[in-house]
């Protein structure tokens, strides 16, 4: 295990590298006994560098939950990050703000009530308040976007960087959340197409996962908590002029335009 200075110092190192948009070495080629719960210590580490600099938590968000997303990264078991406020996009994303970012077709939900312990498909689905269509934007803070390893992409907030989710809140009564048709476009152009059940089999389940997680680290998801369930579609690049846009059955859509 890690001792806390080190911690603080890899969330301070991989904090910098994000606001200074200048990638940095993989912390395990560095650090190799660096393991995942020391890296959930360096994430959290690095959340409080960023509440501390004025951002306010409002969620969480899975990773890894797909078979898309598992082979395009190479990395096999699920994971969670943290989202703020300050990550969401409204319209206009600038491109400059990141290292080398990516989108991803996801379904975001938000939770009505506190969750403190494991809770069941059934509960699972009894806490969404709402549903909605959600592009993450990823960034990594490690060079060419190599994450060599589950600790390294855990430390640094599973490469969250952004999110968009739809305007329109929907209610899950009456949507059938494994057989949502996900359209994510480039330009008016079909880039990523997937059903909601290749999100962890349903797009609930990976609540359930994360009320597992949490309760292993003896924290709750708050009421209000935005949920990210994790991509449906692998991640493509974002340059300047883009639009994208997530088209899903049932769904507000959600789009934004690429500037500088
Ligand atoms: C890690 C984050 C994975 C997802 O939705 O699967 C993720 C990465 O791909 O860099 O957000
Ligand atoms: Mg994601």
């Amino acid at each position: 295990m890690l001792d806390d200075a080190t911690c603080h110092a890899l969330a301070r190192e991989l904090d910098e590298a994000r606001r200074a948009r200048r990638p940095i070495q993989s912390l395990t080629q560095r650090n190799a006994n660096l393991d995942l719960v020391d890296a959930y210590r360096v994430m959290r580490a690095g959340i409080g560098l960023r509440v501390a600099q004025g951002e306010a938590v409002c969620g969480y968000k899975m990773g890894f939950t797909s078979q898309a997303k598992r082979e395009q990264m190479k990395l096999h078991d699920p994971i969670y990050g943290m989202l703020t406020e300050h990550m969401r996009v409204e319209d206009v994303f600038r491109v400059s703000r990141c290292i080398h970012p990516r989108a991803e077709a996801e379904i975001a939900f938000i939770v009505g009530r506190e969750i403190r312990e494991p809770v069941d498909r059934e509960e699972a689905l009894s806490c969404i308040a709402s549903v909605f269509a959600g592009i993450e934007i990823l960034d990594s803070r490690y060079r060419d976007f190599k994450l060599f390893s589950l600790p390294d992409v855990v430390a640094d907030n599973s490469s969250s960087s952004h999110f968009a989710i739809s305007e329109d809140a929907r209610a899950p009564g009456g949507l059938d959340m494994t057989r949502l048709r996900m359209r994510l476009l480039f330009d008016g152009e079909v880039r990523g197409e997937a059903e909601s059940s290749a999100i962890s089999g349903d797009p609930v389940q990976s609540l359930v996962q994360l009320s597992n997680m949490l309760c292993d680290e003896k924290q709750e998801i708050a009421a209000g908590s935005l949920i990210l369930s994790g991509a449906a579609t692998p991640a493509f690049p974002l340059a300047v002029g883009m639009t994208v846009k997530l088209e899903v059955t049932g769904l507000a859509p959600v789009s934004f335009r690429c500037v500088e």
